[in-house]
């Protein structure tokens, strides 16, 4: 008996990000002219993080994409496609704050190792009709949504597949790649005439884009770059049209969290049907592509942090450049005060070469002398997630900065679970186990060389 070799859930998300990657470049040239652009970067002396212990990210790859989804099923759906790839919930986004009907998560890869071979990840968002007062509308909403299947029936088939035979082999692997790409490809059939798609964007243009469609098209992707103030000086020389900052923290010698800016969402043509089934021409702005760069996860006090000085630097009549700048000046930006403070999550690894060998005995070796000893280095580990206030942003540069705002909503991150079908993974949990996981290899692997 021949038994095909499964294909680990890794490579399988290096598959379909390769395939979307090159996908979405075919769709919108203009996010081919912007991984070109990163690819042929030069990077001078002036990359922006000199003090980067990163990896430098792989310049022109695709880092994340996002999409947009009508209802609860659908977002299961995705969770088990997902899954499928070695890509998890974590985290809850509720951009309702930002007056933005959605909530959110990111489906990304949990483990170090998973993450190395591909960081792919999709920021997912699934509509909040609960915030619409609007009745008439909502129906209609209801009523669209339920009469679209985002997914083809042997996507569904064979996700039901890798789920009972616990995986895919090399051929169902191509096979579910290419199914699933159906699903964030762009339709320009709209499933909506144009006098409902004109209710609907007046409503708001989020809303008409999520329900327009057949699908939920992917809204952008987002290739990484490691100096992003060079890459938004060339977006706006390009002549595309750039957003007007960059979000995240401002340009630090250590940097944290992540950074972002994007060019700004195509107009494209669309055809709306009529009701003898005749198309009308029109057209839809929501294809974007973005650039990003990361630097250090922080802990729940260098996010308060952040959040608190994000905030000030936001009531702060000044440029949003020198008032995000002042106010960073409270933000330490040394890699040691970062540790030290607790600010920052940092991996420990025994030192090679050149370090002395721990004086301490075996009942009171502890990182912190260890550290000081020279036996170890503490390295700070890359944030993977997103930020709401960042996201809130970048889906405003998108929709049009006059899309509509709605009333504060309240936190529904249990509801958002039910729709998902699953808890969402608690970020801050996943760094403090990486860190807390490399200290106590630390501490076992000088253990046993002292003991030898
Ligand atoms: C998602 C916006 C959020 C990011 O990078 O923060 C996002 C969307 O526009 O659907 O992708
Ligand atoms: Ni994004």
């Amino acid at each position: 008996m021949i038994i095909a070799e499964k294909v680990p859930s890794d490579f399988i998300r290096l598959r379909f990000a390769t395939a979307l990657s090159e996908m979405y470049s075919a769709e919108l040239p203009e996010y081919a002219a912007l991984v070109k652009m990163e690819k042929e970067r030069i990077y001078t002396a002036s990359s922006s993080s000199k003090n980067t212990p990163f990896p430098p990210l792989k310049s022109g790859q695709a880092y994340h994409g996002a999409i947009r989804l009508g209802t609860a099923e659908e977002l299961q759906m995705i969770r088990r496609a997902f899954s499928i790839m070695g890509l998890y919930p974590v985290g809850y986004y509720d951009l309702s704050v930002a007056g933005l009907p959605v909530h959110s998560t990111a489906f990304r890869p949990i483990s170090p190792e998973a993450i190395d071979i591909n960081p792919f990840r999709v920021f997912t968002s699934l509509l909040r009709l609960d915030m619409i007062e609007d009745e008439g509308l909502k129906r209609k909403a209801e009523q669209v949504l339920s009469r679209r299947n985002i997914y083809s029936a042997r996507s569904v088939e064979l996700i039901e597949k890798a789920e009972s035979q616990e995986g895919l082999n090399d051929e169902e692997t191509d096979e579910f790649v290419s199914e699933l790409l159906k699903t964030f490809r762009w339709n320009n059939e709209a499933m909506v005439s144009v006098e409902d798609y004109t209710f609907f964007d007046r409503e708001s243009r989020l809303i008409a884009d999520i329900v327009s469609f057949k699908g939920p098209h992917i809204n952008h992707l987002t290739v990484g770059t490691i100096n992003i103030d060079e890459a938004q000086c060339s977006i706006e020389n390009s002549g595309a049209e750039a957003k007007s900052s960059i979000e995240g923290p401002p340009l630090r010698s250590c940097p944290i969290l992540l950074r972002q800016t994007a060019f700004k969402a195509i107009e494209e043509a669309v055809s709306f049907p009529d009701a003898e089934g005749k198309y009308e021409a029109g057209s839809h702005t929501a294809r974007f592509g973005e650039i990003e760069a990361r630097g250090a996860a922080l802990t729940p006090k260098g996010r308060a942090l952040y959040d608190k000085l994000l905030a000030e630097a936001r009531e702060n009549k000044a440029s949003h450049t020198n008032a995000l700048e002042q106010a960073f000046e409270a933000f330490p930006d040394d890699w040691e005060a970062l540790r030290v403070q607790g600010l920052a999550y940092f991996r420990y690894t025994i030192k090679t070469t050149g370090g002395a060998r721990p004086r301490s005995g075996d009942e009171d070796l502890d990182i912190e002398s260890l550290l000081a000893e020279g036996a170890v280095d503490a390295v700070p580990i890359l944030y993977e997630d997103f930020l709401p206030v960042s996201a809130a942003g970048i889906f405003r540069s998108n929709l049009g900065d006059d899309t509509q705002t709605y009333q504060k909503g309240t936190d529904r991150k249990d509801e958002f679970e039910a729709c998902l079908g699953a808890k969402v993974l608690d970020p801050f949990e996943l760094y403090q186990a990486i860190e807390t996981d490399s200290i106590s290899r630390c501490l076992e692997a000088l253990k046993s060389s002292r003991a030898a």
